[in-house]
């Protein structure tokens, strides 16, 4: 059911394009493709030339995991390229070069990342990446705040929101898939480990549970906070010993802040869960050690980036630094800690969803689907929902990054 790479076509199109035919250098007869992708949506290749590369994806007219039956706009590139062009300006090193982008081929071409891997990959081999928590938190500060209103005068919020509003099927690829349908007997739904059958019947039963969701996805359907990534996976994070590239923006939209924010801890926690199953490499307890000091440094980073773009860079209408002079500027600066206690919370909720829909719902990660043992991988996708859960209806109970961890060493 799935495509058949057309590698003709794609040299084609990379032959007519003069900038990239220069970057990948020699004659067309000279450059290779090899499809990587490793992802459910699209195909993606790396092609490299006598001179250089350039990484190009092919974003079929449906899901490429499910095959025509699935049918799925490809104008997705556009968004895609759009949220590159926007992130790239506020954190240049974090994303990497839109090159070209046609939008009747559905071909999106971007730098080639050379000498990175997929984070998920990484981790599910057992690796640590150091710097990844300080450059990741300065990522996210960067694109969540200079896309906000503290940064952005309104005609200009205004006017970015608009490029952004019609990204609908995207977006209501995760309002279904996030929010709604691993809360109900869904045919998508497709938990691995036959032992988490009474976990997901009662799961469906939570009334508590189904309430705290549909309140996060009230705010993913209204809120305009910030332009968002909308998909920030570790399968959606390329990097190196000391690097990193944040790819895969076709679900980018203007969103709660914490969406992106809690989709990545998800992500860091399902490892950490899975790593105790033991799919990883010898050294699984430091590896584990790492993963839960990352998430504390994520968000202790997060903020204290967030708090000091705030702090130099108020260029936007909300907040209007003339309001805050003098006396009023303490008070401005409990407000920016309140915004963030805040933010904290509802990052918290998006992280709990985000870990239930990976464990029930279409799209598992391969942290816990490369476990092969049934038994340790039910146990520790029991463990990843008993933390969402809790994280998920009583969001409040966690006042810091500290009291996740913890909580996360005792689910
Ligand atoms: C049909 S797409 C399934 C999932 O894969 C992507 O990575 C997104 O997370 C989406 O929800
Ligand atoms: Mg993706």
């Amino acid at each position: 059911s799935v495509v058949e790479p057309d590698i003709t076509k794609l040299l084609d199109h990379l032959a007519r394009q003069p900038a990239l035919a220069r970057r990948l250098g020699g004659a067309r007869d000279q450059w290779s493709a090899r499809e990587i992708g490793d992802g459910n949506v699209n195909l993606v290749f790396a092609v490299h030339g006598p001179a250089g590369a350039v990484c190009v994806k092919q974003a079929p007219p449906y899901v490429r995991a499910a095959g025509p039956s699935w049918p799925l706009t490809p104008q997705r590139v556009l968004f895609e390229h759009r949220a590159l062009v926007e992130h790239r300006r506020h954190a240049g090193p974090y994303v990497p070069e839109p090159l070209h982008v046609d939008p009747k081929e559905h071909l999106l071409t971007v730098e080639y990342l050379e000498g990175h891997t997929v984070m998920r990959g990484g981790l599910t081999a057992g690796a640590c990446y150091p710097h990844f928590a300080g450059q990741v938190a300065r990522y996210l500060a960067r694109t969540l705040f200079f896309t906000s209103d503290l940064a952005l005068p309104a005609g200009r919020k205004r006017e970015l929101v608009s490029r952004f509003e019609t990204n609908t099927a995207m977006c209501q690829i995760m309002e279904d898939m996030v929010f709604t349908e691993v809360f109900l007997p869904h045919p998508r739904n497709r938990w691995t480990s036959p032992e988490l059958d009474e976990d997901v019947e009662r799961l469906q039963r939570d009334i508590e549970l189904k309430l705290a969701v549909s309140r996060l996805k009230q705010r993913y359907l209204t809120s305009r906070d910030a332009l968002l990534h909308g998909d920030l996976h570790t399968g959606s994070i390329m990097v190196s010993e000391d690097s990193l590239g944040v790819i895969d923006q076709e679900f980018a939209c203007y969103g709660p802040m914490g969406f992106d924010l809690g989709t990545l801890l998800a992500h860091l926690l399902i490892a950490y869960f899975a790593a105790a199953a033991g799919a990883r490499g010898p050294d699984r307890a430091a590896q584990q050690g790492w993963l839960l000091s990352t998430v504390e440094q994520v968000w202790d980073g997060f903020r204290t980036h967030f708090t000091e773009l705030w702090r130099h860079h108020a260029d936007g209408d909300g907040y209007p630094p003339a309001l805050f002079t003098g006396a009023a500027t303490a008070a401005l600066e409990a407000e920016r800690q309140r915004y963030l206690d805040e933010l904290f919370t509802e990052t918290l909720g998006f992280c709990g969803a985000e870990i239930i829909r990976r464990v029930v719902g279409f799209a598992r990660p391969a942290d816990f689907t490369t476990v092969t043992d049934s038994a340790r991988r039910a146990a520790a996708e029991r463990r990843s929902l008993a933390l969402a859960r809790a994280l998920t209806t009583a969001p409040t109970a966690y006042r810091s990054a500290a009291d996740l961890t913890a909580a996360a060493r005792d689910s």
